[in-house]
């Protein structure tokens, strides 16, 4: 029988034969997606990122254990969809910040939020506050959602905050942050008006903000 341990193991091997296999394996015997997503692929990765960072593990390992999780995610995402509503609830244009390369999370929390009734227009990694800014002008969303996985990085969500007030677009849009090291009090502390620890809280963030 297929076990999400099993599973964890497929992720930080990047053994993309085994993951697929498990993971079909897994829906097979009743699992739900999203439990299949959090305690078999993101867990897996969590332990990649403790072995890289003792050393453990390098980057391209790590790049090779992010793209047999996106192959597991690539099954589920359908499923997840279905499992949800998906009544129109709103546009939320989605973003990593400028010198943070990390997307995992983000297409997760994207995935949550389209299920969930969202259109998530996606403008990628590594995104400069102007860019977010001409985003927002151009898709006039509910929610600007950034992410940021670094510690170096969070500070640009305060820059992103800062160049939208200064466009005078701040009361127009709602902006919700998270990632790894992102905290509800920084959140607090930059003027977001959301955080959630994860992709299922962010749904439910996503939603109140629209209350
Ligand atoms: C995969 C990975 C990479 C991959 C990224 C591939 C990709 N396409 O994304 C690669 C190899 C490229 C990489 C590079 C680097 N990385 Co890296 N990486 C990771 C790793 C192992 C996993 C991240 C991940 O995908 N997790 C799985 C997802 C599902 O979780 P998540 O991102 O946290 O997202 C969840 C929540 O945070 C939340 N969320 C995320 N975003 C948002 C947004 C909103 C709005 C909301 C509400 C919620 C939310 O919901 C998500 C789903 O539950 C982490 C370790 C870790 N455990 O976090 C290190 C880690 C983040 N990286 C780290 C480092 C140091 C680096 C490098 C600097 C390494 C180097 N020396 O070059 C570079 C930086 C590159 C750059 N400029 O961005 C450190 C950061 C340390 C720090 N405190 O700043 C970590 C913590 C590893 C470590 N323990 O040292 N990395």
């Amino acid at each position: 029988m297929a076990s999400y341990e099993e599973l964890q193991q497929g992720v930080i091997t990047a053994d993309e034969g085994k993951v697929e296999d498990l993971v079909r394996q897994l829906l097979a015997a009743g699992n739900n997606p999203l439990d299949i997503i959090a305690r078999g692929l993101t867990a897996g990765m969590a332990i990649v990122g403790q072995k890289m960072k003792t050393g453990e593990m390098f980057i391209p390992e790590v790049l090779a254990s992010a793209h047999v999780m996106a192959k597991g995610m690539d099954i589920l995402k359908p499923l997840v969809g279905d499992k949800l509503s998906s009544i129109y609830i709103g546009k939320v244009v989605f973003g990593t910040v400028q010198g943070d390369i990390h997307n995992i999370g983000k297409k997760i929390v994207s995935m949550l939020l389209e299920s969930g009734g969202f259109v998530v227009i996606d403008i990628g990694v590594d995104v400069p506050a102007a860019k977010f800014i001409e985003a927002v002008k151009r898709e006039q969303p509910d929610i600007l959602a950034l992410s940021a996985l670094l510690t170096t990085t969070i500070p640009r969500m305060k820059e992103v905050i800062q160049a939208l007030s200064s466009a005078n677009l701040r009361d127009r849009v709602r902006v919700m942050v998270g990632g790894a090291p992102v905290t509800q009090s920084f959140a607090d502390s930059i003027g977001a008006d959301g955080y959630a620890p994860d992709a299922v809280l962010a749904l439910e963030r996503a939603k109140q903000l629209l209350d």
